[in-house]
């Protein structure tokens, strides 16, 4: 039986909140900004409306740039803390939807998270269907607030699902489905895929999803490594087996840190990173656990935060796995996005007690 996984995105978060606060704005474009410690000046976009979006504004434009297009637009500055608290009571909501008592939901950023509701829906798609809906009403009717929802048999379809149809929207992708869902596809609207693979595939000649399904496997991992380069035909081919999992505090081992300015220069993240690596690997050592995931976290500088995991196939207390997996996380995540980085943090998760030896050349 096939798994069906939902995603839900929460539509024009931000600015939908401030509309609902003050219904007088509703039919007026509405610009949420995030000032940060440089004043109005430096600002940039945070969300805006779809009114904004029509004219032209986006997430991350400078602020200064959006009222020079629209000078007659509401221009709201960011009120983080209320949304997050708007934000906790939809996941709870979320999460009452989930199969295991709620235990298979993800949430994996302010307004978005995954709902795995195979039991749920007994197998069944077009009850899935239904639940959507249910769902929709049940965050309308308590938070006066819309989302979109995508349905499908796993991860990356339901998250590409859910952007289909925008906002308000329910997309339903069936496990027979995924192969003209993505074939046409460009592969930069492959969940996972930013600006740099887009071209070094180019480079290859793949500009289709369905191209990259079809290249050798070898041909791919000799161009991005064993990790990446496997991840890339199985995504292609809508293969994704990660489960719907919360990362709970208690199991993890992590740390971050503030870059000395914004920046996205390779040398200067990574040599950041290597000392949160060496300070995660410590307390990695002195608690004598293993780990199964690693994290990287991206707060950029306009203070979007990013987060991707990696799940090993067992756990090891290694290192230069930590070191070589944070790295590669690292690389897609500058990958996809041209802003620069605030903060950056590693954490590694799934943690087991370590037994007697700890690697194998220790072992010898
Ligand atoms: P998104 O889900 O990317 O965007 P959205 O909810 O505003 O719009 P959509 O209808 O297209 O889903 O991001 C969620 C919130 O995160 C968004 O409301 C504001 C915040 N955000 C930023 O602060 N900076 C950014 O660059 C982006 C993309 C989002
Ligand atoms: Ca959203």
């Amino acid at each position: 039986m096939s798994r069906i996984i939902l995603h839900v995105d929460m539509d024009y978060f931000y600015a939908a909140i401030e509309e609902r606060e003050d219904p007088s704005i509703k039919d007026r474009a509405v610009v949420v900004c995030m000032y940060s410690n440089r004043g109005e000046e430096g600002g940039a976009v945070s969300t805006c409306n779809y009114i904004a979006r029509e004219a032209g504004i986006h997430s991350a434009m400078p602020c200064r740039l959006a009222k020079s297009i629209k000078p007659d637009a509401v221009y709201l500055p960011v009120r983080k803390e209320f949304y997050t608290e708007v934000s906790d009571r939809i996941m709870e909501i979320l999460r009452s939807y989930a199969d295991g008592d709620g235990e298979l939901f993800e949430k994996i950023s302010i307004d978005e998270a995954f709902i795995e509701i195979t039991d749920g829906a007994g197998g069944d798609f077009d009850r899935a269907e239904e639940i959507a809906k249910r769902i929709k009403a049940d965050v309308k009717g308590t938070e006066d607030l819309t989302c979109s929802v995508g349905i499908g048999p796993n991860k990356i379809i339901a998250k590409m699902a859910s952007s289909r149809q925008k906002p308000d929207g329910i997309t339903l992708i069936r496990d027979s489905e995924v192969g003209d869902f993505l074939k046409e596809m460009p592969v930069s609207k492959l969940w996972g895929i930013g600006n740099v693979t887009e071209e070094k595939l180019s480079e290859m000649g793949i500009e289709t999803v369905s191209q990259l399904a079809e290249c050798d496997v070898q041909e791919l991992i000799e161009a991005f490594g064993k990790t990446r380069g496997t991840w890339l035909k199985m995504a292609a081919s809508g293969i994704d087996d990660s489960p719907v999992k919360e990362k709970t505090a208690s199991d993890q081992i992590g740390r971050m840190a503030s870059l000395i300015h914004d920046t996205r220069k390779r040398d200067l993240v990574m040599s950041l990173l290597d000392e949160l690596v060496v300070d995660v690997f410590g307390k990695v050592r002195g608690r004598n656990v293993s780990f199964r995931s690693i994290t990287v976290t991206v707060i950029h500088s306009n203070f979007r935060t990013i987060t991707r995991s990696r799940t090993l196939s067992h756990p090891v207390a290694e290192k230069e796995i930590l070191l070589d997996i944070s790295h590669q996380i690292m690389d897609e995540l500058l990958d996809s996005s041209t802003l620069n980085l605030r903060r950056i943090g590693v954490r590694v998760g799934s943690l087991q007690e370590s037994k007697g030896q700890k690697t194998l050349a220790e072992f010898f």
